[in-house]
Parts: C-alpha cells; sequence; structure tokens
C-alpha cells in the first residue's frame, strides 16, 4: 500500500527464513567491533533505543560507546532488491550506510525528520520481531496529520519522493508479538540510505 505519495509499505516482503538469517547477522555485527549503543540527544536525553551504524556514520549526535563496520554488499543489494519492489526499478541506488536499531522492552522512538543525509534517495527499511505502530507525520511538525501503521516482522517500507521528509516515529512496540521461530524478543528495524557525504 502507499500510505503516503512516495512511502510504500510491503507487507510479508521477507520470507521466515530470509528474516531468520537477518536476525542472527544483526546478532553477529553486534559481536563485531561494532556496539548496539545508546544514542545521546542534542538536549541531553538517552534514546531507549539502541542502534548500531553499519558503515558512514553519519549522525552528529553523541555516542555512549562503540565504532564502525563496513556496510556488506548483501545489504547494499537487499536495498536495491527494495527499491525494485516498492517502485519497480532501483537508479543505481546505492546506499552507503546501514542502521540497525532495537527495540527492547519499553523502547520508542519519538516523532523526528531524518535530515542529516545530503541524497534525495528513498530510505529503505526492514522490520523483524515484534510488531509496532510506525507513525507517519507531515513535513510541517511533530503534531497531526499524522497515519499509524502497524509494521510487522518481514515487512519492507520504502520512504522516497515527499514522505522521505516527513516526521515520523515509533509510538508502540508490542511486546511478546514476534513468531517464537524468530529466537528474538522485541524489535529490531534495519534502515538503508545514502548519506550523500
Ligand atoms: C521516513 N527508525 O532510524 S524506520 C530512524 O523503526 C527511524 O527504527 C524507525 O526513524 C525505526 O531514523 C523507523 C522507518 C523510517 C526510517 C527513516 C525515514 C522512516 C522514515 C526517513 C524519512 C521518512
Ligand atoms: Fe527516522
Amino acid at each position: 500500500s502507499e500510505p503516503a505519495p512516495g512511502a510504500v509499505h510491503v507487507p510479508g516482503w521477507l520470507p521466515l527464513e530470509r528474516q531468520r538469517e537477518l536476525v542472527e547477522a544483526c546478532r553477529e555485527f553486534g559481536r563485531g567491533p561494532v556496539a548496539y549503543e545508546s544514542t545521546v540527544l542534542p538536549g541531553g536525553g538517552v534514546m531507549s533505543v539502541r542502534s548500531l551504524h553499519l558503515g558512514r556514520r553519519w549522525v552528529p549526535y553523541r555516542y555512549l560507546d562503540g565504532v564502525a563496520v563496513e556496510l556488506p554488499d548483501w545489504l547494499v543489494e537487499l536495498g536495491r532488491a527494495a527499491l525494485v519492489e516498492a517502485y519497480g526499478r532501483h537508479r543505481g541506488y546505492a546506499p552507503d550506510t546501514g542502521l540497525v536499531n532495537f527495540y527492547g522492552d519499553g523502547a520508542r522512538m519519538g516523532m523526528h525528520q531524518d535530515r542529516e543525509e545530503r541524497s534525495p534517495a528513498p530510505v529503505v527499511s526492514v522490520s523483524l520481531g515484534d510488531t509496532c505502530v510506525f507513525r507517519l507525520g507531515n513535513t510541517e511538525d511533530r503534531g497531526r496529520p499524522w497515519t499509524d501503521v502497524e509494521l510487522a516482522s518481514g515487512d519492507l517500507f520504502v520512504f522516497g519522493g515527499p514522505s522521505r521528509c516527513a516526521f515520523h516515529g515509533v509510538p508502540k512496540v508490542y511486546a511478546g508479538t514476534a513468531e517464537p521461530a524468530l529466537g528474538l524478543r522485541g524489535r529490531l528495524n534495519i534502515t538503508l540510505r545514502e548519506t550523500g557525504l
């Protein structure tokens, strides 16, 4: 479905076996030199989500711990496949950064815009584990109007065109809704982007 212009939601894009591979990869990333870390916001608040950066680390916030490793080619390919799925073509999509967000008990993400990137290329998002409420807002402010969409494990969301600049957040994660066979407690979200930096 297309809940907003340029925003394409593909429920159940990834089969369970592929989801399991991605969960395992996200675990593996965290065992390497890169850690899932808490982000300290400019105002001093600490995010409840824990994040891991692959490739270029572009957000100028301070982190409590951690370093960076390369973005694997297979994730770049996953990003291209996602654009082909959403728009029918990828136009040379070349994401240079991957951000993995982990939502444990009670974690949320407040409404924000992603404005650090210099490339107009779409953002690709893949969800794993617990189902969440994803809130896609407007381009003016954090308030209404917004559209709430449930994102479940294996769902693809691509944000291109006008939706790339929209406020968005994750107000709620439904704990314990992940398929047991996934072996994941909580929610993982992988985003791929071109930083243009
Ligand atoms: C819409 N992550 O990492 S993914 C983020 O589920 C972020 O972890 C959320 O917002 C999460 O910045 C939402 C979907 C997403 C990512 C980037 C976007 C939606 C977006 C950028 C522009 C518009
Ligand atoms: Fe975001």
